[in-house]
């Protein structure tokens, strides 16, 4: 971002132009609340007894933490001396309290079959598969790759491990083979758990087959546990079952012995890895560790969403495959007791009501989901939701990149019916929980603006040179560390150092740029780098670009987010052929398909530009910022430092007429 406008983002500039106005925050029905203002202030006095407080509040601890905060910038240790263990926070207390009966979550399959697990069957059959994890050589220290559709075993798979102190890798099921092998071979997993497939769209996407492709280059795997998804509920699935290596999860489940004790872990051994995109086209191994992610996390899911875990049905939409499953799904509202609604499918089956209908039927009253879902919904029109009786919810949140001020309303009027508070969280892979959001009823909302640090966290807008911002655009930096900080990038401290606090001295840098408006509200505006949002997931523009240049047709390409009425953005790629292939739909289609089979599915570029340049500076640096121009048909920027002015009208010409996926 120094030597803009070669480096690709949005600039500060940008930000500081930006003025919108919006409409008056609406009046919120009073709400019983959790939530506790004076928390603010407590905090702000003492934010390490603040955290102390609710890591006592929230947390059971198997032996009391020596030390709150250990801080050697950028390396945090927190609740030092502590011993505790995750799986026995989300499960065992609970049902030793006397709540066993009460449910953990209500499942639902894509094709409508259901399974309701209370917190004892959680936790029985958490017990049984740490045994089988046991069983198959994993010790407390391994790494377990977790590669699954949405479906009740997933969170079993991840609390096994927490609870013999194996780390969890969950790749997401719709990464290539490419990917998985990757990032199992990255952390040295020593088991994979996956399934025969999950359901989509009324069809079985198979899963085991690219485990399969993955496993012929992961030498750490010694063994995979299959569930039994697909072909248990009506589908068809042919699995390859590898003598030896492969073992059917029920198999194992049906011998495996019914107890094991919860293994004591350290506050700072490593819970889970999680890989995010980077600028870079290698993902970052995001390392959390035990006792501050497990406290911020149940924080928030307790004060973000004004939680009652007594008679609140909570349904977070995510995925476990990224971060907000791990905190939103799993590890914070189990902490916490709650009630959740888990959902293998997409919104459109078998109808484009299903969200609602199961929001009806399950008495949903928290509903946390992507801007990307909020905007297809609207775009499918309020007639959908008005066929059900949406009166159960009481708060409604939004995750994973900024939310337009229409799509707020929307949400607010047609689902909230102009009732429920909207909390929008800003949070981040690497900050482990939500760091930034109104709590509800208690914030005065403006639709658009996740408006404040939530207690206990500082954040600041600072400029080019590192100084604050008070009012106006600037970079989303952390000048304090927070409990459920990532603890750094698995194997490479340097880089962990590098992308995150060497940008601005003593600061943690969010890659995001935000505005502070006249009320002190704070906007993200999101990424500054070249880290696309795509529906909310983070998609390296390289990492398209390395796919794309890996095909032997492509000479150069660059790849940029343009911005997206339904997903927020949407991959345009510029390509430049090699000598001799003809540009033409066919070409566009086999390059699309390739960075699918590369990556996964959500990298598969939108749209296609063939041209015969790319535009450059003269140092040869592709200018993203101005493709962005193009790809979004705006008027071109600053277009002195090309080398080549007359590139970019012609790539403008090809645009026009490009084919797109839709
Ligand atoms: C939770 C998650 C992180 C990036 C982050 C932002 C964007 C997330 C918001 C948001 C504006 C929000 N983790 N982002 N939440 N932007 N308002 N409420 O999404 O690691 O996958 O992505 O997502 O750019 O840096 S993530």
């Amino acid at each position: 971002m120094a030597d803009e406008p070669e480096t690709p983002g949005a600039t500060i500039e940008d930000y500081l132009l930006e003025d919108r106005t919006f409409p008056p925050p609406p009046a919120f029905k009073a709400v019983a609340l959790v939530v506790d203002t004076t928390m603010y202030d407590a905090a702000n006095e003492d934010f390490e007894g603040f955290w102390a407080r609710q890591a006592a509040d929230l947390i059971t601890w198997q032996r009391p933490w020596d030390t709150v905060l250990d801080w050697q910038l950028p390396f945090a240790k927190w609740f030092v001396g502590g011993r505790l263990n995750a799986s026995e926070n989300c499960l065992d207390r609970h049902v030793e309290a006397g709540l066993g009966e009460r449910v953990a979550f209500h499942w639902e399959g894509e094709p409508g079959d259901t399974r309701t697990l209370t917190y004892a069957d959680l936790l029985a059959e958490v017990q049984r598969f740490a045994n089988v994890l046991k069983g198959l050589g994993v010790e407390k220290g391994d790494r377990v790759a977790i590669y699954m559709p949405m479906i009740p075993e997933l969170p079993v798979a991840l609390l096994a491990c927490a609870r013999v102190g194996a780390a969890h890798s969950v790749v997401f099921g719709g990464f290539s083979a490419d990917s998985l092998s990757d990032r199992i071979n990255d952390a040295e997993c020593k088991v994979v758990v996956t399934a025969d497939g999950g359901w989509r769209r009324g069809q079985p996407g198979l899963l085991k087959p690219t485990v399969d492709v993955a496993l012929a280059s992961t030498p750490s795997v010694e063994h995979v546990v299959v569930v039994d998804r697909i072909a248990s509920s009506g589908g068809e699935a042919e699995v390859a079952m590898t003598d030896g290596r492969d073992h059917w999860y029920h198999e194992l489940m049906a011998e495996a012995a019914t107890e094991c004790a919860p293994e004591p872990m350290d506050s700072e051994d490593l819970l889970y890895l999680l890989y995010t995109s980077g600028t870079t086209g290698k993902p970052k191994g995001i390392m959390h560790t035990t006792g501050g992610y497990l406290t911020q996390v149940a924080f928030t899911h307790k004060y973000v969403f004004d939680l009652h875990p007594e008679t609140d049905v909570y349904w977070c939409t995510a995925d476990v495959g990224w971060v907000t499953g791990h905190s939103y799904i799993v590890y914070g509202p189990l902490a916490n007791g709650a009630t959740s609604v888990m959902y293998e499918g997409t919104p459109d089956t078998p109808g484009r009501d299903r969200f609602w209908d199961l929001v009806e039927r399950y008495q949903v009253s928290i509903l946390y989901t992507a801007p990307t879902a909020i905007r297809t919904f609207m775009k499918w029109g309020a007639a959908e939701p008005e066929k059900h009786d949406l009166s159960s919810l009481r708060v409604l949140g939004s995750v994973g990149e900024p939310i337009n001020p229409e799509a707020w309303i929307w949400y607010h009027e047609h689902i909230g019916a102009s009732r429920c508070p909207i909390v929008d969280t800003w949070w981040q892979t690497e900050t482990g929980a939500i760091m930034i959001s109104p709590l509800p009823g208690a914030t005065t909302t403006k639709p658009g603006s996740a408006t404040f640090p939530l207690p206990g966290i500082a954040a600041e807008l600072v400029d080019n040179d590192a100084e604050v911002v008070p009012r106006g655009g600037g970079y989303l930096t952390l000048t304090r560390p927070w409990p459920a900080m990532l603890r750094g990038i698995y194997g490479d401290p340097e880089r962990y150092r590098d992308t995150y606090w060497s940008r601005f001295e003593g600061r943690y840098f969010a890659g995001d740029g935000a505005k502070i408006d006249s009320d002190g509200y704070l906007w993200v505006l999101g990424r500054v780098d070249d880290v696309m949002n795509i529906s909310g997931h983070r998609i390296s523009t390289t990492e398209v670009e390395s796919a794309l240049v890996d095909n032997p047709k492509v000479a150069e390409a660059a790849v940029v987010g343009a911005k997206d009425d339904v997903t927020g953005q949407a991959i345009v790629a510029f390509v430049t052929l090699r000598g001799g292939v003809e540009p033409g739909a066919g070409v566009g289609e086999e390059l699309r398909d390739h960075v699918a089979n590369k990556i996964g599915k959500i990298s598969r570029p939108k749209t296609i530009v063939f041209t015969d340049d790319l535009p450059k500076t003269r140092s040869g640096k592709i200018m993203r910022r101005l493709l962005r121009d193009v790809a979004e048909g705006r008027e071109l920027g600053d277009t002195t430092t090309l080398a080549d002015p007359a590139v970019v009208e012609e790539i403008r010409k090809r645009a026009m007429s490009a084919p797109s996926d839709d």
